[in-house]
C-alpha cells in the first residue's frame, strides 16, 4: 500500500512507469550490453527451470559474445589480407596465403556447425524437452498423463479412441522442464475426426525429444501394437525411447520378448513414479557441457547464414576470384554482427524488448 501511494504521488509529479524492457533496451542502445546479453536477460526473467537459469546466466556472462567477436575479427583480418592481395599480380601473392586462409575458414565453419548441432540438442534445457506418450487405443495413455500430472487433465474411458486431440502440459522433473503430450491411440480408423487425431499423434511423435511408448500387459500383442512398434522404428532416430508395459497388476498376456530388455513396468492407475524416475535419470545426463550455446531463433538463423556465406566464399577463393570471395566474407561478417550488434536494430529491438516484463 505504501509503495503504491509513493508511486502514485511520483506519477502525479510527472514521473512515468517504465515500458516493457525499457531498462534493457536503454542498456543496449547505450552500448552497455550486446544483443546476446539483452536476449539472455529477457529469457532469464521468464525461465521456468533451473537448467534454463544456469544456461542463461552463463549467456549473460558472455561466452557466446566473445566467441562471435573473435570469429568476426578473424574474418575481418582475412578480408584485409585479401584487399591488399587484390592489387598484387597472382605470382606475387605471399606463399601459401590462400591455403592458410582456406584452412582458417574451414576451422571456423566446423566450429559454427558444431555450435548449431549442440544448440539443437540442448534446446530442451531452456524451453523444455518434449515427451510424447504413444500407443494403440486403450493402453492407458491418458491415465498415465493424469497420474504424472496428479490431476484429471485428460478424459479416461474403457472406450477405445477416447482421446481425439493431442493434449500438452508442462511439468518440472527435478531441475528440468518437460512438455508432456498425450495423444490419440494409433490404429487404422475409418472415423474422420479420429484419423485427423492420429495424424496429429504421429506428427507430435516425430517432433519429440523423448517417446513414452505404452503397451497393455493384460492383452495379447496384436496388429495395432505391431503398427506402433514399426512406426517407432521409422521415426526413432536419436530420440530417447522409453518402452512401458502398463496394467502389470493384471495377468501377463503380452509377449515381452517384442520389447527391449529395459522395459519399464507400471500400473498407470496407481503410480507413475518408475517412468518419472527414468526420465529424470536420462535428463540428468543431458548436462550443458558447452559454454557456448545459441538460445534464440535469431542466433541460429544468423549462424546458419554465416556458414552458408563461408561455404560460398571458399568456392571463389579456389577459383582465385578474390573480389567475389571478399564479397561473401562481408556477408558472413554482417551475419555475425547481427548476433551481437545489428546495423538495423529497430525491428529486432521492438520485437525483443516488448516481450519483457514491465521495466526490467
Ligand atoms: N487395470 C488397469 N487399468 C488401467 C490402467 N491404466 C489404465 N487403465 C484403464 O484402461 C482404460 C483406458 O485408459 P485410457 O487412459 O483412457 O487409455 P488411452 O490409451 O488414453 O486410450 P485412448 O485415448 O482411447 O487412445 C481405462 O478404463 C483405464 O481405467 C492400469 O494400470 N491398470
Ligand atoms: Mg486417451
Amino acid at each position: 500500500m505504501v509503495a503504491s501511494m509513493i508511486l502514485e504521488t511520483l506519477i502525479d509529479f510527472g514521473a512515468r512507469l517504465a515500458t516493457p524492457g525499457e531498462f534493457s533496451k536503454r542498456a543496449f542502445l547505450n552500448g552497455r550490453v550486446d544483443l546476446i546479453k539483452a536476449e539472455a536477460v529477457a529469457r532469464l526473467i521468464e525461465a521456468k527451470s533451473e537448467d534454463a537459469v544456469k544456461i542463461l546466466a552463463k549467456q549473460v556472462a558472455g561466452g557466446l559474445g566473445e566467441f562471435i567477436n573473435e570469429a568476426r575479427d578473424s574474418l575481418i583480418e582475412i578480408m584485409a589480407h585479401i584487399e591488399v592481395s587484390i592489387d598484387y599480380a597472382e605470382d606475387d601473392l605471399p606463399l601459401n596465403l590462400l591455403e592458410k586462409i582456406e584452412e582458417k575458414l574451414l576451422t571456423l565453419e566446423r566450429k559454427l556447425e558444431n555450435i548449431i548441432e549442440i544448440s539443437a540438442r540442448k534446446k530442451g534445457l531452456i524451453s523444455g524437452f518434449k515427451a510424447v506418450i504413444l500407443g494403440k487405443p486403450n493402453v492407458g495413455k491418458s491415465t498415465l498423463l493424469n497420474q504424472i500430472l496428479s490431476t484429471n487433465r485428460a478424459i479416461i474411458s474403457t472406450v477405445a479412441g477416447t482421446t481425439r486431440d493431442t493434449i500438452e502440459e508442462e511439468i518440472r522433473v527435478g531441475t528440468h522442464l518437460i512438455k508432456i503430450v498425450d495423444t490419440a491411440g494409433i490404429r487404422d480408423s475409418s472415423d474422420e475426426v479420429e484419423r485427423i487425431g492420429i495424424g496429429r499423434s504421429k506428427e507430435a511423435a516425430k517432433s519429440a525429444d523423448m517417446i513414452i511408448a505404452l503397451f497393455d500387459a493384460s492383452k495379447k500383442v496384436d496388429e495395432e501394437d505391431m503398427e506402433v512398434l514399426t512406426f517407432l522404428e521409422e521415426i526413432k532416430g536419436d530420440k530417447k525411447c522409453f518402452y512401458l508395459l502398463n496394467k502389470v497388476e493384471k495377468d501377463l498376456k503380452f509377449d515381452k520378448t517384442l520389447l527391449p530388455k529395459e522395459v519399464i513396468e507400471i500400473s498407470a492407475t496407481k503410480d507413475a513414479s518408475p517412468i518419472i524416475r527414468k526420465i529424470r535419470e536420462y535428463l540428468d545426463t543431458q548436462k550443458v557441457d558447452s559454454e557456448i550455446i545459441l538460445i534464440s531463433e535469431n542466433q541460429i538463423r544468423r549462424v546458419k547464414e554465416t556458414t552458408k556465406a563461408l561455404k560460398e566464399s571458399k568456392e571463389f577463393l579456389n577459383e582465385g576470384s578474390l573480389e567475389l570471395f571478399s564479397f561473401h566474407l562481408h556477408e558472413a561478417v554482417d551475419a555475425l554482427r547481427a548476433i551481437t550488434r545489428p546495423y538495423s536494430v529497430d525491428e529486432v529491438m521492438d520485437k525483443m524488448f516488448s516481450d519483457f516484463c514491465l521495466g526490467k
